[in-house]
């Protein structure tokens, strides 16, 4: 079948809107309608050319939702009709991890993922029989596309697919953060470096939780407002602060009795290596977490004086939230149908697929906190 998709001919350049060739699914896919699909800053760290696994010509887009069309050979979870999210972290419940109990990151088809490729190596999408990579596995920058079954959540039929798409990564990313990786406690104080897409996710992760004192930082000033909206009760902007940022926030963070300071929890949502070190060292001495959530590009490294691990602190990532993803995806959208989190503000801008553009163009210039595209 031929398939509208905004494809990623080369890194650096403009997505390109065209007609696409589409094999139908294979044994264990299903093809899915995407209706709608949010633009995470993944996806633009990946076209920029940063992202070490990045494949060209590809279809990005991993933050989806849509409606099953049909299903392959042997696909016994879902059927014909089902409303799903695309997993960009599987949940095959079989794989040595699954089974761990002590992670969500899926081994069962990371590998072909990570090659732009279905789990039988081969790809379902071609222009003129010149094959067009897949995208962290979901690829919903396309109106349809075939995903593995393990990688699909089902979700409650009434949720709207314009904002439910945001489960599929920014939502389940910031509120998973603070639930599964830190396991916020009531009256905590906690610091979020970023107050975009994810960011705002954790703090209204942080409001849920319970935190006394939630902290955001961002170069820009309209997302004090922002921040405030979900939750946020103080705002720092590191070029206002006249000094070092890590002391400062450090004595913003002494509470009673406590005179050395430093966050319960800290959560960098910028992929800014220098961010994630001071977000390390505004930890509490003794037992502070801080969670790296940014993705940082090709050769970045992090650093830190050991000392600060030595004296407690402790570092820690989060991918998806460290989301099971089809246990816990449609849990999220439950929770948004039942009013517990809040989606609709932080969609600032609905776009066409031919407006996909506009969407980077919005981010870049700090204007959008999520973009979605509606097929
Ligand atoms: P975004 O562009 O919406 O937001 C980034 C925010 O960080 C912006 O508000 C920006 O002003 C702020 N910022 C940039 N540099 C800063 C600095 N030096 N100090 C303070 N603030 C700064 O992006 P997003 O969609 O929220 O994504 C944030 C990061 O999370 C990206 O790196 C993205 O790739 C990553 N991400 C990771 C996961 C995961 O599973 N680990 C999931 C989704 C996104
Ligand atoms: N391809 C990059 C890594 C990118 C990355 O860390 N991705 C996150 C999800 S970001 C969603 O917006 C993730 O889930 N990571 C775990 C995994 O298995 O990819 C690189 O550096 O190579
Ligand atoms: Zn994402």
């Amino acid at each position: 079948m031929k398939t509208r998709a905004a494809v990623a001919f080369q890194a650096g350049k403009p997505l390109e809107i065209v007609d696409v060739d589409l094999e139908g699914p294979r044994e264990g896919e299903v093809l899915v309608e995407i209706k709608a699909t949010g633009i995470c800053h993944t996806d633009e760290f990946t076209l920029s050319g940063a992202d070490p696994e990045g494949i060209f010509p590809a279809i990005l887009g991993h933050e989806g939702a849509g409606i099953v069309v049909d299903v392959g050979p042997g696909v016994t979870s879902v059927r014909k009709g089902d409303h799903v999210i695309p997993l960009y972290t599987p949940e095959c419940r079989q794989c040595p991890s699954c089974l761990s109990r002590k992670t969500n990151l899926c081994t069962a088809i990371r590998a072909t993922q990570g090659q732009g490729v279905m789990p039988d190596g081969t790809s379902r999408f071609s222009i003129n029989g010149e094959k067009i990579h897949h995208y962290m596995g979901c690829s919903t920058f396309s109106n349809f596309t075939v995903l593995p079954e393990i990688a699909v959540a089902k979700v409650n039929p009434d949720a709207p697919f314009d904002k439910i798409c945001y489960i599929g990564c920014g939502v389940t990313t910031g509120v998973g953060a603070v639930f599964n990786t830190a396991r916020v406690e009531m009256g905590s104080t906690a610091i979020v470096f970023g107050l975009g897409g994810i960011g705002l996710n954790v703090i209204q992760g942080l409001r849920l939780a319970g935190a006394d004192m939630i902290i955001g930082v961002d170069l820009n000033n309209s997302k004090k407002e922002w921040g405030e909206r979900f939750g946020m009760t103080h705002f720092v902007n590191p070029k206002e602060v006249g000094g070092d940022l890590v002391p400062y926030l450090v004595d913003l963070t002494k509470r009673g009795a406590d005179t050395i300071g430093g966050a319960d929890y800290t959560f960098d949502c910028t992929g800014n290596v220098t961010v994630m070190r001071q977000a390390l060292e505004s930890a509490h001495r003794g037992w502070g977490q801080s969670v790296v959530i940014g993705v940082a590009g090709a050769g970045q490294e992090i650093s830190t004086r050991p000392f600060q691990l030595v004296t407690g602190r402790v570092w820690k990532g989060s991918a998806f939230g460290g989301a099971r993803g089809r246990t816990d995806v449609p849990r999220i959208v439950d929770w948004y149908m039942d009013g517990k989190i809040e989606i609709d503000p932080m969609i600032t801008h609905t776009l066409s697929l031919d407006e996909i553009n506009k969407g980077f163009d919005l981010m870049h210039a700090g204007e959008s906190i999520r973009s979605v595209v509606v097929y």
